[in-house]
């Protein structure tokens, strides 16, 4: 079994980003992170934090930056909306592992690179309940410089 880190954020395929800010902060009380261009995933993501310190959850706002995006195609076939749940993960490579050998289709063999520099791999959505999941290990914490003596 994974360990269970938590849920890290929920995705939401939108066709823009305009606008969106209103919502999820200024009606629904998010803190805005602000937005990323992720080339790897063709995606423009806007985060917004919900949550008490320690048991944060982020919705991340997906708009596609081409029409060929895996995001783009989702919208097209079935509107906005929820696009994929990530839970975070630590050790990634061994957790593609075991979703592999629990029979489960994991789309990206080895992990990449998302929002943040998150490391993040997705398990197919026919093998779980229509619900695209992806794993995401967060980048690890820059070592505070070392002062010479
Ligand atoms: N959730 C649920 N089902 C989805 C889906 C999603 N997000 N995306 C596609 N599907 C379904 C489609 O509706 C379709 O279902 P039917 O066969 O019943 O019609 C099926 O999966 C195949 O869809 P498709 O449009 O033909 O697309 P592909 O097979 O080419 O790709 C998928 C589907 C999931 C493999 C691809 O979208 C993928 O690799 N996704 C992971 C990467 C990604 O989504 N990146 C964007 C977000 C990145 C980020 O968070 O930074």
């Amino acid at each position: 079994m994974i360990e269970n880190k938590g849920i890290n954020h929920i995705g939401i395929a939108v066709r823009t980003l305009e606008g969106k800010r209103e919502l999820y902060e200024g009606i629904l009380g998010g803190v805005y992170q602000g937005e990323e261009v992720v080339d790897d995933q063709q995606v423009r993501v806007a985060f917004f934090l919900f949550g008490a310190a320690g048991h944060e959850v982020r919705i991340e706002l997906l708009e596609p930056t081409n029409p060929t995006s895996p995001v783009a195609k989702f919208i097209e076939k079935r509107g906005e909306g929820i696009h994929h749940v990530a839970f975070t993960v630590s050790n990634i490579e061994e957790r593609i592992a075991q979703v592999q050998a629990a029979g489960l289709k994991v789309i990206d063999q080895t992990p990449r690179s998302g929002a943040h520099h998150n490391r993040i791999a997705f398990i197919h959505p026919k093998d779980t309940f229509g619900v695209l999941t992806e794993m995401c290990e967060p980048e690890l914490p820059t070592p505070a410089p070392v002062t010479p003596p």
